[in-house]
């Protein structure tokens, strides 16, 4: 239920209504009311669950897949966990606070976004004669601000001694298809008198094996883990105690290389290219809720067209999602939710690209700590998948101004220091962070650019565009001759059904126009390694006038049906190797 912010509410006992809802799921399609819908500030979740006595003994954690944004979780009333950041996981012990009947689980949740947040938020509140508060958060990014609980809420149970972790860093010697890998067992509670590690194949037969909590296993005639050409290991390990495994943690694997080098982008020592698109967590009704079948069709739909990875634009995604990747061969670039990180947005970009130029940006943002916060978040969780190949550390930021550099200096050199993978960093640059103006492309691994020539700039004239597509990768490639080069982004909204003989902006024929134009200057630039274009799918945002029931730029619709431009898509897919 909304807070109606009026009298307090106590987390202790039934909460004054009987609106359903529900989880995992975004609230904000499910209720049918408008002023729900749209209801910015602070609201609540509930139930009643009981535990079996006899796993009243064992250890049991209460996790959440996420939260969005914030968190107040209270067991039996008593605040048991507090969490900010919407899109990575938390968890609690949560035995102390059990009662051998019914146990009242409230959360109070917040979908507050403002200058100290990511994603960032423009955040206002009013308050009216009789004190009532009305907020308000005008999203600094276009994707509709989906809140409440999205992933799935778990309590799962381990022995009191229990493993709490495990990270995997595979060292792989290409030439002679062996691998040492080093693996790392964080435990905790009583100290167990040995750990244990096997490795299994995707058999189930044992191919290597160690022990202790920081050890080294090698693997010969490895099977890599390829793009669209998946291989697991599990490296499963146990905890024991007086000659037993008490707690047994198994953690599915891939082995596999990333590599930046001599403009090239290396998956086990091969030059890759991405092909693969911008996506959302974004279904009818779930919002950003999980919806696995949604899912397993979109990286179904994926493979049809012949492509070969996504970026999770703008924040990480499910758990669930990031399994299905290392399952299926998926390549991910993980981003973090740090998007609008920009406060003075305008289509006039004539001070921009003088040097020196600066913007409140760097002054007014105090997103910092909430950074460091989700780049530690976002890394412990998904370390080990190997369908992750690069971080994203943010998306489009105000890169040109003056101060980008000392912000993600240190973003940059956390990232490093925190992936045990030490995969290549990058963030998305925004059009107007152009050679001359990027103040911190020097940080960047990869050049990854959002580029709209054609539908933002130059509407609809497409011979202009190429010309200034081109002019600007040249740039880029001049600049850095040792950076690869990639499209993150570049799209046309197109209404499914619309038609022009005119080619016109926002027809299917101008939508295959805009890809052709792109396709053309794409393979005239030696160091571009990729195209993921924006987006794979319609995706709802806030009211706006250039949005009609949301961004428009998918090659699907919202339900996934293809607009005519996946046809040329999947040709081209097809015929560009994964390799080469
Ligand atoms: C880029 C953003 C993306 C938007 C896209 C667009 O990164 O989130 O949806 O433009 O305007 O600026 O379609």
């Amino acid at each position: 239920m909304v807070d109606p912010e009026t009298t307090p509410i106590d987390p202790g006992k039934p909460l004054p209504t009987n609106d359903v809802m529900a989880v995992p799921a975004s609230f904000n399609d499910q209720t049918a009311e408008a002023k729900i819908r749209s209801h910015t500030g602070y609201f609540w979740y509930q139930r009643s669950f009981t535990v079996a006595k006899p796993l009243r003994a064992q250890r049991l954690v209460l996790r959440f897949g996420s939260a969005t944004h914030e968190a107040w979780v209270y067991l039996n009333g008593k605040e048991i966990t507090h969490h900010k950041g919407g899109f990575t996981p938390f968890e609690v012990e949560i035995n102390d606070y059990l009662k051998d009947e019914d146990n009242l689980l409230t959360v109070k949740l917040s979908n507050i976004l403002d200058y100290s947040t990511i994603p960032v938020g423009n955040y206002s509140e009013t308050k009216d004669v009789d004190g009532h508060i009305t907020r308000k958060v005008d999203e600094n990014f276009d994707f509709f601000n989906y809140a409440g609980l999205n992933r799935p809420i778990k309590i799962y149970s381990t022995p009191k001694a229990h493993i709490d972790d495990i990270v995997i860093a595979p060292d792989v010697d290409l030439a002679h298809k062996q691998a040492d890998v080093h693996i790392m067992v964080q435990t905790g509670g009583e100290p167990f008198d040995e750990v244990r590690t096997i490795i299994l194949d995707e058999e189930g037969h044992q191919v290597g094996e160690g022990s202790g909590t920081d050890e080294q296993i090698t693997l010969s005639r490895v099977h890599l883990w390829q793009p669209l050409h998946a291989y697991l290991y599990t490296a499963k390990v146990e905890g024991m105690l007086n000659g037993q495994p008490v707690d047994i943690y198994e953690e599915p694997f891939g082995v596999r290389t990333v590599k930046v080098t001599d403009g090239k982008f290396l998956i086990n020592g091969q030059p890759f290219y991405f092909k693969g698109f911008g996506k959302h967590e974004d279904t009818y009704i779930n919002g950003k809720g999980l919806n696995e079948a949604y899912n397993v069709l979109d990286l179904n739909l994926m493979k049809k067209m012949g492509a070969n990875s996504f970026r999770t634009s703008h924040y990480p995604y499910s758990d669930e999602m990031m399994r299905l990747c290392d399952r299926e061969g998926i390549v991910v670039i993980d981003e973090t939710p740090a998007v609008g990180l920009m406060v003075s947005f305008t289509f006039d970009n004539s001070e921009i690209s003088k040097p020196g130029y600066q913007d409140d940006t760097w002054k007014d943002l105090k997103t910092a700590t909430a950074h460091r916060q989700a780049i530690h978040e976002i890394i412990d969780r998904d370390k080990n998948h190997a369908c992750v190949v690069m971080w994203s550390i943010a998306n489009e930021a105000a890169n040109y101004s003056k101060g980008a550099h000392e912000y993600f200096e240190p973003l940059f050199k956390l990232a490093r220091q925190l992936d045990p993978q030490k995969r290549p960093l990058t963030y998305i640059d925004l059009v107007w962070s152009n050679p001359q103006s990027d103040k911190s492309s020097d940080l960047l691994d990869v050049i990854c650019l959002n580029r709209y020539y054609g539908w933002y700039l130059d509407t609809g004239d497409l011979e202009i565009s190429e010309e200034k597509t081109r002019a600007e990768l040249k740039a880029w490639q001049a600049k850095y001759p040792d950076k690869p080069i990639m499209y993150t982004e570049y799209g046309a909204d197109t209404i499914p059904g619309l038609h022009s003989a005119y080619d016109e902006p926002w027809s299917e024929e101008f939508q295959e126009d805009y890809y052709r134009m792109n396709s053309r200057v794409f393979d005239e630039i030696p160091n571009f390694v990729g195209e993921q274009l924006w987006n794979f799918a319609d995706f709802q945002t806030k009211y706006g006038i250039q949005r009609v029931q949301g961004n428009k730029k998918g090659v699907f619709t919202r339900s996934r049906e293809p607009k005519s431009v996946v046809r040329y898509l999947s040709q081209r897919w097809h015929s560009i190797p994964n390799f080469g």
